[in-house]
């Protein structure tokens, strides 16, 4: 499998996913502006949407959305639980928490990367995740991860995006249990193997 991805990307987090299963993903670095990838080639023609992450899989066949990656990959190898068997509640409760984490907060974050949104809206933007991060941190009280004590593909997500708050300087201080999540989430080897490998520590 092939993973298109671009460092500190929403692409982190099914390449923490593939490295936390144990599945063999070759790493493949695309420019977000202007869609060519290391070693050459138009990355629309992979994804026509333009944007990270792709999964190739071994047939050619690619998948996109990282919600659904990260399902498909955590499929793969169903006995290391990082994510519930499907059809249980328990799966459920994980794609809530995905749709949460893509709708909620992913795409809250993408116009503040952009150069070209007012300065007004980014205030809003950020005012909006202000909340969301205000009910996150209740939801984390007494938990490790984000469904309780394992680690799932939901926190790979959720850590992904948390990330950001660190350019776009938004202090999260005012949210202790969302701060110690990051502090655990970010200790485990194999997040730091993909930040290592992705040029970000
Ligand atoms: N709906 C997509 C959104 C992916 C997305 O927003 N990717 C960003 C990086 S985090 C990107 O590649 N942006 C470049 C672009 O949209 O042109 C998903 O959930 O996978």
């Amino acid at each position: 499998m092939r993973l298109y991805f671009a460092p500190g990307a929403c692409s982190l987090s099914p390449h923490i996913v593939s490295r936390e299963l144990g599945l063999p993903v070759e790493l493949k670095k695309v420019s977000t502006k202007d869609k060519t990838m290391e070693g050459g080639g138009d990355f629309r023609q992979i994804n026509p949407k333009g944007y990270v992450p792709a999964l190739e899989l071994d047939d050619g066949a690619v998948l996109t959305e990282g919600p659904a990656i990260v399902q498909y990959l955590a499929d793969r190898k169903p006995d290391a639980g990082l994510a519930p068997k499907a059809g249980s509640i328990e799966r459920y409760r994980l794609q809530e928490w995905l749709n949460f984490i893509t709708s909620e907060l992913h795409k809250q974050f993408s116009p503040l990367f952009r150069p070209t949104t007012p300065e007004d809206y980014k205030k809003i933007a950020k005012d909006n995740l202000a909340n969301r991060f205000e009910w996150l941190d209740k939801q984390l009280a007494g938990k490790d991860y984000l469904m309780g004590k394992g680690f799932t593909v939901a926190d790979a997500y959720l850590y992904t995006v948390l990330r950001w708050t660190k350019p776009m300087q938004m202090d999260l201080s005012k949210f202790p249990n969302v701060v110690t999540y990051m502090e655990r989430v970010g200790a485990r080897p194999n997040v730091k193997d993909a930040l290592k490998a992705e040029g970000l520590q």
